[in-house]
């Protein structure tokens, strides 16, 4: 049903978009074995895209969360660069989840851009704070998201936009390849290989980095109820996917093909040696310090 999920209030798209050029950029895939382009650099034309979303008054709510001392940590370079590239000339607003909310950075928002902090308690275990995402997620696209905006869009704090992150990255179901493993033999991937969890994998497409995810709100909310479920009845079980919400977004993008690819040049870590095939880099991993801020 991703070929034609067009539901009301979202513009009907096809998974084959006319608008790309998939042969300009010969050394790397552009579209996948069931026809989804993956979004590189050359392959659209920019303001093609803009205008059609403008015409069409698309709009974007971006969620991020920032826990603990990962708010001081990036949130203000996260936010700040985002007002510079992510989504320029559409309405967007930026749903920020923290425990601290008074201690919110201040970040100047351009015209018809919007912030919203919504306060939530600190798991004690990370990989809680991670996982738990998707229970709130899905529950603000239901309480709001669903009401104002076409797109929603989830992303990690830690990194830092520094090129456009435009409309052409705009989908049904969009998912983002993980910079480490897009050109990696599929034994390589971090799939979760544990029969006993739900997130169990032992063929797949791609691997997904769960750092970015997004698509109209309707798809969004599907993923999101899914990984969470799935990761409910993993504690019932008491077993943990390898990488937590990530391996069971994995699963989920296997059993729910994606209807649009983001290429790492769209979620790039600056420590990886091998740049052949990023022309442009539209968002970076931040530094991580695991010793100050994985501990206490
Ligand atoms: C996470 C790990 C260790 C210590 C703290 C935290 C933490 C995460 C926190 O204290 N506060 C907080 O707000 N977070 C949020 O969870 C924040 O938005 C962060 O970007 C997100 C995921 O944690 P992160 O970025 O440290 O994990 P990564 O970069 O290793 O992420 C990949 O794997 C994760 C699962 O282990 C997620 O799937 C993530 O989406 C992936 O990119
Ligand atoms: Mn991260």
């Amino acid at each position: 049903d991703y070929l034609l999920a067009a539901t009301e209030g979202s513009p009907r798209q096809s998974i084959t978009d006319d608008r790309l050029n998939f042969g300009a950029r010969p050394q790397v895939q552009t579209r996948t074995l069931w026809e989804a382009p993956i979004i590189w650099e050359g392959t659209f034309d920019a303001d093609l895209y803009d205008r059609t979303h403008i015409r069409n008054q698309s709009s974007v709510a971006l969620t991020v969360f920032a826990v603990g001392r990962y708010l001081d940590a990036y949130l203000k370079t996260f936010l700040t660069s985002a007002e510079k590239h992510f989504m320029s000339g559409l309405r967007v607003t930026y749903y920020v989840f923290t425990d601290l909310p008074d201690r919110m950075p201040v970040v100047e928002l351009a015209p018809r851009r919007s912030l919203k902090v919504i306060q939530v308690a600190k798991h004690s275990r990370w990989q809680d704070i991670s996982m738990m995402r998707m229970d709130a997620i899905s529950k603000v696209i239901d309480a709001e998201i669903r009401h104002h905006f076409t797109y929603v869009f989830c992303f990690d704090v830690d990194q830092e936009f520094t090129g456009r992150f435009g409309s052409e990255a705009l989908g049904d179901s969009v998912a983002q390849l993980h910079a480490w493993y897009y050109n990696r033999p599929q034994s390589a991937f971090t799939y979760d290989r544990n029969p006993e969890s739900e997130a169990f994998m032992d063929a797949g497409d791609y691997y997904y980095h769960a750092a970015i995810f997004g698509g109209v709100w309707e798809k969004v909310k599907d993923l999101a109820d899914h990984c969470f479920l799935k990761i409910m009845e993993d504690k019932l079980n008491n077993v943990e996917a390898l990488w937590h919400d990530e391996s069971h977004l994995n699963k989920y993008f296997w059993l729910h093909k994606p209807s649009r690819l983001l290429s790492p040049e769209y979620c790039w870590d600056p420590h990886i040696q091998d740049k052949r095939d990023i022309n442009v880099t539209r968002l970076m991993w931040a530094e991580k310090h695991y010793d100050s801020l994985r501990t206490g």
